[in-house]
């Protein structure tokens, strides 16, 4: 008598068990396809002259992604110390940066210098 209500113990037991596990495993696997994803925390449009926003705001380790929607080509040189360049972003054309330091990154368009814009780059949290 003892010994078959201990092994009913054990099979209760064994499908908790089994139960947790399986759902410890989706969550994983959920958190793992979501990183997979290209991150572009940020959008920036070239629109009439201008970058719009002007100002973007973003994380460390994020990637702004800048699409033309001109009937002009535009580029993006960033100011001294950090000598980016997108070179010709051609109407419908786009380009992708990361960001992977904090700090302030200015930039112009090099065929119309009175176009400016910057990335704001704060720390992890
Ligand atoms: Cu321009």
């Amino acid at each position: 008598m003892t010994s078959i209500r201990f092994a009913k113990f054990c099979a209760a037991a064994l499908i908790a068990l089994v139960t947790m596990s399986a759902a410890a495993c989706s969550t994983t696997s959920n958190t793992s396809s979501s990183d997979n994803q290209p991150a572009i925390a940020a959008t920036v449009h070239i629109a009439d002259g201008k970058f719009e926003p002007r100002e973007t705001d973003i994380e460390v380790g994020g990637s702004v992604m800048w699409i033309n929607d001109d009937v002009a080509s535009h580029d993006l040189k960033f100011v001294a110390p950090n000598k980016l360049h997108s070179g010709t972003i051609k109407p419908a054309g786009s380009w992708i940066q990361t960001f992977t330091s904090a700090g302030n990154y200015d930039y112009y368009c090099d065929f119309h210098n009175s176009m400016k814009g910057s990335v704001v780059v704060r720390p992890a949290p």
